[in-house]
C-alpha cells in the first residue's frame, strides 16, 4: 500500500486556503492502473482538492478493503469516513463540493455529458477485450470494433481541444484516462484505431499535453502496464517486447 499526499489547497476570493475543506477529510482508495480511479484523481487534480491516496494490490484485497467495499472495487472515496463508490458518482460529489462545474450548467447538455461519459465505460470494456483476447482473430475483431467506437464518437466532436470546446469537462476526464491506453498500445504495434477519427486523435493529443491528466498516474505507469498486458497471455501479450 502506498499513500501519496496532494497538498494543493483551493484558494479563497482573497487567495487564502478555503476554510472549507478543513473539516473534508478525503481519502481515494486507488490501484496504479485503474482508469477509473484515474478519472477522480483528475478531477481532484483539475479542482486542487486536498486529499490523501491510498494505493492497493486488487490481486490481493486488504480485508480492510474487502470489508469497506460493497462491490470490491476501486476507486472508493472516504469522506470525513463514510464510502463513497462508483467513479461517476465520485467526480460528481468532487465537483459540485468546489466552486465552479466541470459539467455544463444546462440540464440537457449535462445529460449528454453523462451519456458519453457511459459510452467511455463501454469502451473501457471494449479496450479490455482487446487486450484479453486470445486468438488473432478474436484480436482482430476487437480492433475494428475500437474503430467503430472511435468513428461513434467522431460524429459528436469538434476541431476543439476539448469535448465541448475550449473547456475541459468531466467527459474529458473520462477519456484522458481511456486515451492513455493507447499511448501505450502505440509502443507496441500500429493498430490503426483512430484511422478514420481525426477529431478523436486531434481530442487526444489535447488531452495528453493537459496537466492533470499527466499527473494522474504514476511515473512507472507505462512500465507497470506492459508488465500488465505481459501476463494476460493473450494474442497481445505476444506482441509486447521484452524491452519495454
Ligand atoms: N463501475 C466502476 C468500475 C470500477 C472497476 O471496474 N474497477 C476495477 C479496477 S479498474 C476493479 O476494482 N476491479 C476489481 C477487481 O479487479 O477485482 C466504477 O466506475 O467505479
Amino acid at each position: 500500500m502506498q499513500k501519496n499526499e496532494n497538498s494543493l489547497a483551493p484558494k479563497d476570493a482573497s487567495g487564502q486556503p478555503d476554510q472549507a475543506f478543513a473539516i473534508l477529510d478525503l481519502e481515494l482508495i486507488s490501484h496504479l492502473l485503474c482508469p477509473y480511479v484515474q478519472r477522480a484523481v483528475i478531477v481532484l487534480l483539475e479542482k486542487e482538492i486536498p486529499h490523501q491516496r491510498t494505493y492497493i494490490d486488487l490481486s490481493v484485497k486488504p480485508d480492510w478493503f474487502r470489508a469497506i467495499s460493497p462491490l470490491g472495487k476501486v476507486p472508493l472515496l472516504k469522506v470525513n469516513g463514510e464510502v463513497l463508490f462508483e467513479s461517476g458518482v465520485i467526480c460528481e460529489y468532487l465537483d459540485e463540493i468546489t466552486p465552479g462545474s466541470l459539467h455544463p450548467p444546462d440540464p440537457l447538455q449535462k445529460a449528454k455529458h453523462r451519456s458519453w461519459i457511459e459510452f467511455g465505460s463501454s469502451l473501457l470494456n471494449e479496450i479490455a477485450d482487446f487486450y484479453n483476447a486470445l486468438s488473432k482473430e478474436l484480436f482482430e475483431q476487437k480492433q475494428h470494433e475500437l474503430v467503430k467506437k472511435f468513428s461513434r464518437i467522431e460524429l459528436y466532436l469538434s476541431d476543439s481541444p476539448y469535448f465541448a470546446g475550449q473547456r475541459f469537462s468531466l467527459v474529458d476526464a473520462v477519456y484522458g484516462a481511456i486515451f492513455r491506453y493507447f499511448d501505450v498500445f502505440d509502443k507496441i504495434a500500429e493498430f490503426r484505431v483512430f484511422e478514420d477519427s481525426p477529431k478523436a486523435q486531434n481530442w487526444r493529443r489535447s488531452l495528453q499535453a493537459r496537466a492533470s491528466i499527466q499527473q494522474a498516474v504514476a511515473e512507472d505507469y507505462s512500465a507497470r502496464l506492459f508488465t500488465f498486458l505481459k501476463q494476460r497471455q493473450s494474442y497481445l501479450s505476444e506482441l509486447v517486447p521484452w524491452h519495454s
